[in-house]
């Protein structure tokens, strides 16, 4: 498609969703006229963010592949393409020095030793700054964007810094390494906090999403909970950066499409005619990168024909290595390496009727891929250190017969999901043979029961999938559907099963409607009758978890006997066994007199807000004002305090601002609560940001459930207080029934 824009259809701050990326989803070509013509490069990200990029009015920021040119915006597609011009020198120090010759290397724990280089740092800098100016000037008024991959780790703080009114999302599409190895890079302060500008900071793995709190933790010693980082800003005050894993898929149904077409089946059966109809094809398809572990899977499959655990004759190894990076000397020397070793394997083990290896140094359309991947009986994925590794993902998703096998390193991203693929130790070299022969030799059904396993999983988590959690995770967008939805209910029927249950419920907004006056607010008859059925069933305890003081939370809550409250986020805690006391130091005491005499007369100046005195601190509340007064009104509060007190806890929650001399929160509060019951799986349910710090610490089988719209860490949501009494009436249900009824405290 030929499709140079006009100047005038971009328009500054104009896109709601903008996608930033090293590089464009179109590659340029210069036609025979010499005109310039785009065309799709279709990847797994461009099929994932297609939809959302149409339907959001959404705009792609990045490099067309061509040096020392600049482009005016366009569009394609139905997509808004701005292209960020780059010069040879820049993409010498920036794209092929800084990001492939020290981030690659050192992100991949070294398997290739790093280069550093202050020149290239320098260049690197420069090009984020482009790359972030251009998003500032193109994102619309809170609009979302989505900053990709390791090229571009600065840009997150530097958009922040000039546009603090965007949603800021960044994924790492490679492995976040283990501190040890991080901290060798000079510049690791600065990445760490051009990462930490964004809101939601993705993650192919846990480990990775791990191994960046620790490194926040050890470098700036910030707190971090479960995944969420409090970043400390301008103000005095923290902000929440999420941190987790979101591990990437493909377009399954698409790639499945292809398989089944049958020009590709037959172009599959003439690859295997070809080569001879060996027994076994082994197929391997990788850039030619270092990471991917080319070299151990040759090795291995030279020694299995070198001790006549293979035939040449019945087995034939493809190698797809398509050509990566060949600018940079370690890819060179690499390509030196596994072309002079594919030759003597060759020379040592082909006959003139069969060879053993069948290296491709090429690139190819993607039906020849498929083709590929439906010609082979075993897929070799061996790589020493991957991200992800969506070529394991492509051939599950490829054999809709259920037939092949797939092999995989333990040290890919995908062996976190695709735990029925034989999984191997690629530096285990004998264990790398064992696991090629048992893939030989693997019989049909076992074969057939794995790969419905594998093929449900890509399935059910595809690429669309993955964008949608991501995003849902940045804007807490979409719809809150009605009723308590089938992964909730299967959840909460899990959850009916544990040992010893924990049941932990926000009371405002959650428990009961929220009403303009405090003492006014009520639990929902419904949601009593559940708590009280609950709190009656063995190995089952309940707890309000509140902000409000203790005092007034037992005042409204009218919990039966044995429910155990927190109130204060945390401060105050009274457990079945009776209160814990809250002594507060003379500093302590000291410092919350003035701070309330601070607040008393802030909140005296506007009319309608009012204060709420709590043990430990002290809240404005603003609900009864414009919400741009109340925001004006709670900036005043927070500079008063800030300028006059030190270590004091500010919390922002809805129409509130809390002030607390000592701090906790219900996260703290949610754990002490597990500890003392012992208990084996905990339902979390709240409406207020507060409540994300509950949800921060929430693991294993355990539930959280968010009410209403808004960012959250929960994994569910349901739109009332209606629903919450409805989710409890179910549990409540379902644990009786598991128990054999109710009777009492055990
Ligand atoms: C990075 C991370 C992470 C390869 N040769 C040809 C071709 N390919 C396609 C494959 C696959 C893609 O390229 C390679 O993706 P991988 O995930 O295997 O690896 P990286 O390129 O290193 O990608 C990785 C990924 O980002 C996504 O987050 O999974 O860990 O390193 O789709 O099919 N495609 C065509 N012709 C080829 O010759 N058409």
């Amino acid at each position: 498609m030929t499709s140079p824009g006009p100047d005038d259809l971009y328009v500054d701050q104009a896109y709601d969703m903008v996608v930033v990326s090293n590089r464009l989803p179109v590659d340029y070509r210069e036609g025979d006229d010499g005109s310039t013509q785009w065309k799709s490069s279709p990847g797994g990200l461009v099929t994932a963010l297609e939809p959302v990029m149409r339907a959001a009015d959404g705009a792609w920021i990045g490099w067309a592949g061509v040096a020392d040119r600049e482009f005016d915006p366009f569009e394609h597609d139905g997509i808004s393409i701005i292209p960020v011009p780059l010069s040879s020198a820049e993409i010498e120090e920036y794209y092929e020095g800084f990001s492939n010759d020290t981030l690659w290397p050192l992100y991949h724990d070294v398997i290739a030793p790093p280069s550093f280089h202050r020149e290239w740092w320098d260049a690197y800098v420069r090009v984020n700054r482009r790359f972030a100016e251009a998003a500032a000037r193109a994102a619309a008024e809170g609009g979302v964007v989505w900053v990709q991959d390791y090229q571009l780790q600065l840009v997150p703080r530097m958009l922040r810094e000039t546009r603090p009114d965007l949603v800021i999302g960044f994924f790492n599409h490679i492995p976040f390494p283990a501190y040890g190895i991080y901290s060798q890079l000079p510049w690791r302060r600065q990445v760490v906090e051009g990462l930490l500008g964004a809101d939601v900071i993705g993650f192919q793995r846990a480990a990775d999403a791990g191994n960046f709190s620790r490194a926040v933790r050890r470098l700036f010693g910030y707190t971090t909970r479960g995944t969420v980082i409090d970043v400390p800003d301008d103000e005095g005050g923290v902000r929440r950066v999420v941190a987790r894993h979101f591990p990437i898929s493909i377009d399954a149904a698409g790639f499945e499409e292809i398989a089944r077409r049958p020009d590709v089946q037959e172009r599959a059966r003439r690859i295997r005619e070809d080569l001879g109809n060996p027994r076994t094809i082994f197929l391997g398809v990788d850039r030619l990168d270092y990471t991917k572990g080319i070299r151990h899977r040759l090795k291995a499959f030279g020694e299995l024909l070198r001790d006549d655990r293979l035939q040449v004759e019945d087995a034939t190894l493809v190698q797809v290595a398509s050509p990566s990076r060949e600018r940079v000397e370690t890819y060179r020397q690499l390509r030196d390496e596994i072309e002079l070793t594919v030759g003597r394997l060759n020379g040592d083990h082909s006959t003139l009727g069969h060879q053993a290896i069948a290296y491709l140094h090429h690139g190819y359309p993607r039906e020849e891929m498929v083709a590929l991947y439906l010609a082979a009986d075993v897929m070799l994925v061996t790589a020493l250190r991957d991200g992800m590794n969506l070529v394991a993902k492509e051939y599950v998703a490829c054999r809709f017969d259920g037939d092949g096998v797939l092999l995989l390193s333990e040290f890919t991203g995908a062996s976190d999901e695709l735990r029925q693929a034989v999984l191997v130790n690629p530096h285990d070299i004998e264990g790398l043979k064992d696991a090629m022969i048992e893939a030989v030799e693997m019989p049909k059904k076992e074969r057939a029961r794995r790969m419905r396993a594998l093929r449900k999983r890509v399935r059910d988590n595809d690429v669309a999938n993955w964008s949608a959690t991501f995003l849902k995770a940045l804007t807490g967008s979409g719809q809150v559907a009605a009723g308590i939805p089938d992964q909730l209910q299967g959840a909460i029927a899990a959850l009916a099963e544990t040992d010893r249950l924990l049941v932990a419920l926000d009371f405002d907004g959650t428990l009961a409607p929220l009403v303009d006056r405090p003492e006014d607010a009520r639990a929902t008859e419904r949601a009593l009758a559940a708590i009280h059925r609950l709190a009656a069933i063995d190995d089952t305890r309940v707890a309000i978890v509140s902000g409000r003081a203790l005092d007034s939370l037992g005042e409204v809550a009218e919990p039966p006997a044995g429910t155990m409250l927190s109130g204060s986020h945390g401060v105050e805690l009274k457990l079945d066994t009776g209160p814990i006391q809250l002594d507060l130091r003379d500093a302590e005491l000291t410092t919350l007199d003035r701070l309330t005499s601070i607040v008393e007369t802030v909140a005296g100046s506007a009319e309608g807000a009012w204060i709420e005195r709590k043990p430990a601190g002290i809240a404005l509340h603003t609900r009864r004002l414009s919400a741009a007064d109340g925001l004006a009104l709670q900036q005043q509060a927070r500079r008063e305090v800030n300028t006059e007190l030190l270590g004091i806890t500010v919390r922002a929650g809805k129409s509130v601002l809390e002030f607390a001399v000592r701090s906790s929160d219900k996260g703290e509060s949610l754990q002490r609560l597990r500890q003392h019951v012992g208990a084996s799986g905990v339902l979390y349910v709240g409406d207020d940001v507060t409540d994300e710090d509950a949800f921060a610490v929430l693991e294993g089988t355990d539930v959280g459930v968010k009410v209403g719209q808004g960012k959250s860490l929960a994994a569910h949501r349901v739109r009332s207080p209606e629903e919450v009494s409805e989710l409890l009436e179910r549990l409540a249900e379902a644990r009786e029934h598991t128990s054999g009824g109710a009777s009492g405290w055990s």
